[in-house]
């Protein structure tokens, strides 16, 4: 009878408990800010307005997510650090505009030789999930994809190493140091920035996927194209610890189980959208698509192979296993490219 009565009272705590917490996410809304730095028809910023309707449709209104694309909460420099602070709740941040600070995963800027971004996107996300790397341990992770291969826009034709040769050329972080080893000038800078770099004179090309030819109407200022499939850049979707822990248990869980689809999903949406960009590009503005010769595409992955190496010494340094972080990436590069 004892055991029964201890019994009820268990139930009864844990219905009401969990009804209150219903009730609770329930009548105080859930707002989330979610702060973005590109423009709002780039990528980034489509998967963060996809991310915002799943989460509220599978949390049935529960939570309302705030968008503010185009740094009009927090831009790229700031992005880290305000989600940190918590002057927005959610942010999304490129790794490569933070040198040295993710030293296990920078190895998705190295040159892999990845065909898509939904290949990268899902290599990127295992990875994170298998190491849980300490870089990332003041924040709560929410979701990683990449761009797609990065390919050569420019103001005039690119189709030998010589057409680059001092040549100042924007690339972020290890993109940059891609350039160094072609033997192009690299210029450092966020995305929001390089349009007007570029109408300035200020470079004479960017290095980063094709689906900005579109979204950001580079088609309009660099009319040659070259296909070189060099490295992808990764991007993290990052929340506020805090925030995080404040969240009821069905919430997290909510958001947890959208990661690897939300990874995957933008890759898919990406490498269709690259593809879509470049015949808008074609189309609307008469670019000039160049497929690099087989021969300098080699010549290319031969230059820039030593930033492998490169990679490999800071990592160790950091106490990354290196060379187990080098093999599963190639693994899963096959598993999710083959
Ligand atoms: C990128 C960044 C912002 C908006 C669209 C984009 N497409 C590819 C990238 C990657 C890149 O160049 C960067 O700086 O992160």
């Amino acid at each position: 009878m004892r055991a029964l009565r201890m019994g009820l009272a268990a139930l009864f705590l844990v219905v009401t408990v969990s009804l209150g917490m219903g009730a609770h996410a329930q009548a105080a809304g859930i707002d989330l800010k979610y702060a973005n730095f590109p423009p709002a028809p780039t990528f980034p910023c489509v998967q963060m307005e996809r991310w915002a309707k799943e989460v509220e449709a599978r949390t049935a209104g529960a939570v309302n997510v705030t968008t503010f694309p185009g740094s009009t909460l927090l831009d790229a420099k700031n992005m880290l650090r305000g989600v940190m602070q918590g002057q927005a709740d959610i942010g999304c941040i490129s790794l490569a505009y933070h040198p040295g600070v993710f030293p296990l995963l920078s190895v998705m800027e190295l040159p892999h030789g990845f065909a898509s971004s939904e290949g990268a996107s899902r290599t990127l996300w295992d990875l994170y999930a298998k190491y849980m790397p300490a870089e990332f341990s003041k924040v709560k992770v929410l979701t990683m994809f990449t761009s797609a291969p990065s390919q050569f826009m420019a103001k005039m034709p690119i189709k030998t190493l010589d057409d680059i040769k001092g040549v100042e050329i924007r690339g972020a972080g290890s993109l940059s140091a891609v350039l160094e080893k072609l033997g192009a000038t690299p210029v450092s800078m966020p995305m929001p920035e390089v349009p007007e770099a570029v109408q300035k004179g200020v470079i004479q090309g960017l290095l980063t996927s094709f689906d900005v030819l579109k979204d950001m109407k580079f088609a309009e200022m660099c009319k040659y194209e070259s296909v070189a499939n060099l490295s992808v850049y990764p991007f993290a979707v990052i929340m506020n610890k805090k925030k995080w822990e404040s969240l009821p248990a069905d919430v997290q869980k909510v958001l947890d189980d959208l990661s690897a689809e939300q990874s995957q999903w933008t890759g898919q949406y990406m490498d269709n959208h690259v593809k879509e960009s470049l015949a808008w590009s074609k189309e609307q503005h008469g670019v000039e698509v160049h497929v690099l010769d087989a021969a300098v595409q080699a010549e290319m992955a031969r230059l820039t192979a030593p930033l492998i190496d490169g990679w490999k010494e800071k990592a160790a340094k950091a106490g990354v296993d290196a060379d187990a972080v080098l093999n599963d990436v190639a693994q899963l590069k096959a598993k999710y490219e083959q």
